[in-house]
């Protein structure tokens, strides 16, 4: 299989045996910023993790601690809903499915919140977030995240368009009901699957 954009084939599936890229997008080499808003300037030292709501016990990290949690290495693409899709860049962190091994979400706890610096938020349900994929990012491509690409610390959903992983990362809101985040309230789709073409409502 394979499909010519801007003169470029694009070849092949993904490792979720989907097209490698989606439907209406286009692949670029950059990796362009895109921010609603000022970037966050968070050094490691004043960065803070908290956890809060449907969980056993609410709690925070210092950065210190959050390098202790398993760190794992992987290789995604990356899917703006502006269509641009960056290929195979290599993510290094805490994948959320080793993470959420720490805090017990309770059983009615249906639904995350990710909460960043400077008030972005996005939401997605709990079993989204276990997915095999769903990291915490500090490190692309070898290098420390760019404060511009959320450095010191973001997430990413390499399944959703990749608003649905919050740049600055500060925290996670565990909820029973889903709670639309910053941009779902403001015309994008809940479930943003590239493949679906799922991009406004
Ligand atoms: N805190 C925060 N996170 C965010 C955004 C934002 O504006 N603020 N934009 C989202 C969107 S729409 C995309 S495409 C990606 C862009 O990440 P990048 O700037 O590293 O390419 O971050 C997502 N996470
Ligand atoms: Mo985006």
């Amino acid at each position: 299989m394979g499909l010519f954009v801007k003169n470029q084939k694009i070849e092949g599936l993904n490792s979720y045996g989907k097209p490698k890229l989606p439907p209406g997008q286009y692949k670029t080499e950059k990796f362009p910023v895109l921010t609603y808003g000022p970037t966050q300037k968070i050094t490691k030292e004043e960065w803070k993790f908290r956890v809060w709501g449907l969980v056993g016990e609410e709690r925070e990290w210092t950065w210190k601690e959050f390098m202790k949690l398993p760190q794992s290495k992987f290789q995604a693409d990356f899917h703006c809903v502006t269509h641009w899709s960056r290929f195979d860049s290599v993510w290094e962190g805490v994948f959320f499915r080793d993470f959420v091994k720490e805090i017990r979400p309770r059983l009615e706890a249906k639904y995350v919140l990710q909460h960043a610096y400077g008030g972005y938020t996005t939401n997605l349900p709990l079993t989204w977030m276990i997915e095999e994929d769903v990291m915490f990012v500090h490190t692309v491509d070898g290098k420390p995240l760019e404060p511009d690409h959320g450095g010191p610390m973001r997430v990413i959903t390499p399944k959703r368009y990749a608003w649905k992983g919050a740049k600055w990362i500060r925290g996670l809101e565990f909820l029973a009901k889903d709670k639309p985040g910053f941009w779902e309230v403001n015309g994008y789709s809940n479930t943003a699957d590239p493949w679906k073409e799922e991009r406004f409502w």
